[in-house]
């Protein structure tokens, strides 16, 4: 009957820490997200609700100062183009929030 009680104490312990475990991945994440939309806002200078290549860079910078995903090795390495490439998913020259999520997704 202890033994029970005793396990039955030990699962309850574990499932109050995954749970806090998981509400404090998302808690860090949602900030980041935020912070990223505000970057983005801030970067897309002509407010047309899409960053073209040079303004795609100053998102970058925003994010790297705020270490969000992989923006700080992009600006280490200056590898704005080839990431610009990559989050224009149809290649208009252009990249949409749309697409940056889509990438942040993978
Ligand atoms: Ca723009
Ligand atoms: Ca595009």
């Amino acid at each position: 009957m202890r033994m029970i009680s005793r396990t039955t104490t030990h699962l309850v312990v574990a499932t109050v820490a995954i749970a806090t475990l998981t509400q404090s991945a998302s808690a860090n994440d949602s900030p980041k997200r935020a912070q990223a939309q505000a970057n983005f806002q801030a970067a897309d200078v002509d407010k047309n609700g899409q960053l073209n290549s040079a303004e795609f860079k100053t998102f970058i910078n925003h994010n790297a100062d705020h270490n969000i995903g992989r923006a700080s090795s992009v600006r280490r390495f200056g590898m704005y183009t080839k990431a610009f490439k990559e989050a224009d998913a149809n290649g208009d020259g252009v990249v949409t929030k749309e697409e940056i999520a889509a990438q942040a997704q993978q």
